[in-house]
Order: structure tokens, then C-alpha cells, then sequence
């Protein structure tokens, strides 16, 4: 067992020795691990330690508060479901730095799964009601009391506006090489960033959003694959609430992983979409305005777009950003999710009459 493990679960007080240590590697930015405790009792404690990527998170005290206030919302709004539980030291803290000034938190680990895909649409369905779900959780917070962990995440126009003056810059030679995929970005610079620029023009309500709902940030029943609990706050900020929505389809009716190397292998799957549509809309649809629900298929087809564009700006600044497991991954991502983008694009007639049905028959239920 690490020393600095000890350390940090010495300072947020856990009861008995650190028995087992396990990385998880879903995510792309933090590190996180499950440490089990064994109590001085005998009994067992599995605890998730997660330290956070302050090259990202600039500001994760402030994350830290957010999470704070978030869960104590939820937690007062709706006392009898799972919220997540963070861990304090002595003078209060849900954070703590160590030695060498790496930012560390420690969470209760809750019995659970997690799902990278699949093909059971009434799962899908239900990840759907949970994002949906998160967002009426938070629908009466006050966005303003949230520091904004990383401006400007969902802005795609600013995000390619990033990526074009890297291309520019070429700092690490790539450019060239990547001409293609540039080619393809900029013709669809302006569609893809509409969204994010009707927004700050106030066409959309300003709500908060999870801004990072992927499939794999919502924890499940290992048995009933009933979703329990929506994680990653770390994004938790005032946001467009199609790009939850567009973000979840981004990666769930994927056929294919995120980082899937044989293109021939990606595209929307409609099913998984649909079911997708019908778990998340029907939970939000009360309070969404007409304009919101009529550009759920273009914050699919523009988040896709935003994410291509994040990855490949990583490999052309040289592989900073996001975890990479070999030297091309990043171009890897960029050009599967250009494929996707591509077939969001393409069926994007045939995904529009789906979220349509899922809207009529929702309307349909309420007025039977
Ligand atoms: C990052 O770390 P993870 O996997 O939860 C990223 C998301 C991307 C995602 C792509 C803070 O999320 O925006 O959609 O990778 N998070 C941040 O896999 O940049
Ligand atoms: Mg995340």
C-alpha cells in the first residue's frame, strides 16, 4: 500500500488500514483508484480516492464547492435518493493536498456498475431518465452560485475558432498531416457551431447541465442495471440542456467505442438513440421550450463535432489534455468522431423524425 494513500485517507480520517488499492480507468482526465479499508472491526470499506487534474481544473477548491453545494441541493430536494457522499478532514475539508501538492478527495464507493456500452435498450432508456432526471434535480438551483470550473466548455464555436489557430500555429508539426480532417471541420465550422452561438445570444434558457454525460458517469444496480446515482460533477455548471442530451447519444448510440480505429465500424445506432430520446425527454419535456426540443439532433451532430475538434487540437499541441494510451490515440478519437459526426449529419432527417415520435407519444400518454 502507498504512503501517500495512507496519508490521504490519515487526513480525511478513515477508520482502520488500507488493506487493497484498484485503478479504475474509465475516465480521461482525473486518476482514480478503489482502496479498501478494513475497519477495526474486521468488516471491509472500499472508498473511491480520486485525485483531480489541476492542469485541467485549474481551480478544483472551487470544484469542491460546487460539488458541495449541488449534492446538498439534491440531497434537500430529494432526501430519500442516492447523492454523493464526500469525505472531510479535520478542518472541514471534502479536499486535501498532499506532499507534493497533488489534489486528492475521498468518496464513499457505492455498490455498483458501470456500463461502457450496451445493447439492452430499456438500460438505455433508462440512462436517458437519469440525466434527464439530474437536470430536474437542479432545475430550481441557482446557476450563479457555481464557479465555472472550465469556461467555456460547451462552446463549440470557440472551440473550433481554438483548433484553427493551432492549425496555424502548427507547434508540433502535425498540421499537414491532419489536412483532411481539418478540411472536413471547417466546412462544417459554422453548423456546427451555431448552437453554442444562439445560445450566448439568449435563443436557449441558460440552465444547469451535468456537461459530461457519458455513459459511463452514471453508476448501476449490479443486478436490476437500475441506474442509482449520476456522477463526474466536475462539469456541474450553467449550460445548454440539449448538449447533455447530445453528448449522452454522442457516446451511447455509437456503435462503436469512442476511440474505435476501424471507421467502417461507426455510426448512429437509431434504436439506442430512440430509446435514449424517450428516457431523457420524457423526463425534461415539461420545462423545455419549443426551440430546445427542435435541436436535440443538431447538439448531437455539434457536440461530436466539439469533441473531434478537442481531440485533435490535443494532438496537434503535442497530447496534453486528454490520457492517451498510444502515441496516435487522440487522432484516433478525432477521426472516429468525425465518422459519427458525419452519420449524425446524414440521418439527421431520419433522427428528427424519431425524437418527434418520442415527443408525440409522450403528449399522446399525458392526454389519454
Ligand atoms: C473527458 O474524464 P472523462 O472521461 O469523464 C472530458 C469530457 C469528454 C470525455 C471524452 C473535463 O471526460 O469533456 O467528453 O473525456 N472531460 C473534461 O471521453 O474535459
Ligand atoms: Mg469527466
Amino acid at each position: 500500500m502507498t504512503d501517500m494513500i495512507k496519508q490521504i485517507g490519515a487526513a480525511f480520517r478513515l477508520p482502520g488500514e488500507p488493506v487493497s488499492e484498484e485503478i479504475i480507468t474509465n475516465g480521461n482526465i482525473n486518476t482514480t483508484c478503489r482502496v479498501t479499508y478494513r475497519n477495526p472491526d474486521g468488516t471491509e470499506k472500499p472508498y473511491i480516492f480520486q485525485r483531480i487534474n489541476t492542469v485541467v481544473f485549474r481551480n478544483p477548491v472551487q470544484i469542491m464547492q460546487n460539488i458541495d453545494l449541488v449534492t446538498t441541493h439534491i440531497r434537500r430536494k430529494y432526501p430519500e435518493e442516492r447523492t454523493l457522499h464526500f469525505h472531510h478532514t479535520a478542518d472541514g475539508k471534502n479536499y486535501v493536498f498532499t506532499d507534493d501538492n497533488a489534489f486528492w478527495r475521498v468518496m464513499n464507493c457505492v455498490d455498483s456498475v458501470t456500463l461502457d456500452s450496451c445493447d439492452d435498450l430499456s438500460v438505455i432508456e433508462a440512462t436517458g431518465k437519469a440525466f434527464g432526471h439530474f437536470q430536474n434535480q437542479l432545475s430550481d438551483f441557482d446557476g450563479s452560485l457555481l464557479f465555472e470550473t472550465i469556461p467555456d466548455f460547451h462552446n463549440t464555436k470557440k472551440r473550433l475558432d481554438t483548433l484553427f489557430a493551432h492549425v496555424d500555429e502548427d507547434p508540433c508539426g502535425r498540421a499537414e498531416s491532419v489536412r483532411a480532417e481539418t478540411e472536413y471541420l471547417s466546412s462544417v465550422r459554422e453548423t456546427a457551431g451555431a448552437l453554442s452561438v444562439r445560445y450566448a445570444n439568449g435563443e436557449f434558457p441558460v440552465r444547469v447541465t451535468h456537461n459530461d454525460t457519458k455513459f459511463n458517469n452514471v453508476l448501476f444496480d449490479r443486478v436490476t442495471k437500475e441506474p442509482i446515482v449520476v456522477i463526474d460533477l466536475d462539469t456541474v455548471m450553467p449550460g445548454m440542456a440539449m448538449y447533455d442530451f447530445g453528448d449522452a447519444v454522442r457516446f451511447i448510440a455509437n456503435t462503436a467505442a469512442e476511440d474505435e480505429p476501424d471507421l467502417s465500424k461507426v455510426s448512429v445506432d437509431a434504436a439506442k438513440f430512440g430509446a435514449f430520446c424517450k428516457g431523457f425527454v420524457g423526463e425534461v419535456m415539461q420545462g423545455f421550450t419549443q426551440p430546445e426540443l427542435d435541436s436535440l439532433v443538431l447538439a448531437a451532430f455539434s457536440v461530436t463535432v466539439e469533441l473531434a475538434a478537442r481531440f485533435l487540437d490535443d494532438y496537434l499541441t503535442g497530447d496534453k489534455y486528454f490520457k492517451t494510451l498510444y502515441p496516435e490515440h487522440n487522432l484516433v478519437r478525432t477521426r472516429c468522431q468525425l465518422a459519427l459526426a458525419k452519420d449524425f449529419r446524414n440521418r439527421k432527417d431520419e433522427l428528427e423524425q424519431i425524437v418527434r415520435g418520442v415527443v408525440r407519444s409522450i403528449n399522446g400518454k399525458k392526454s389519454d
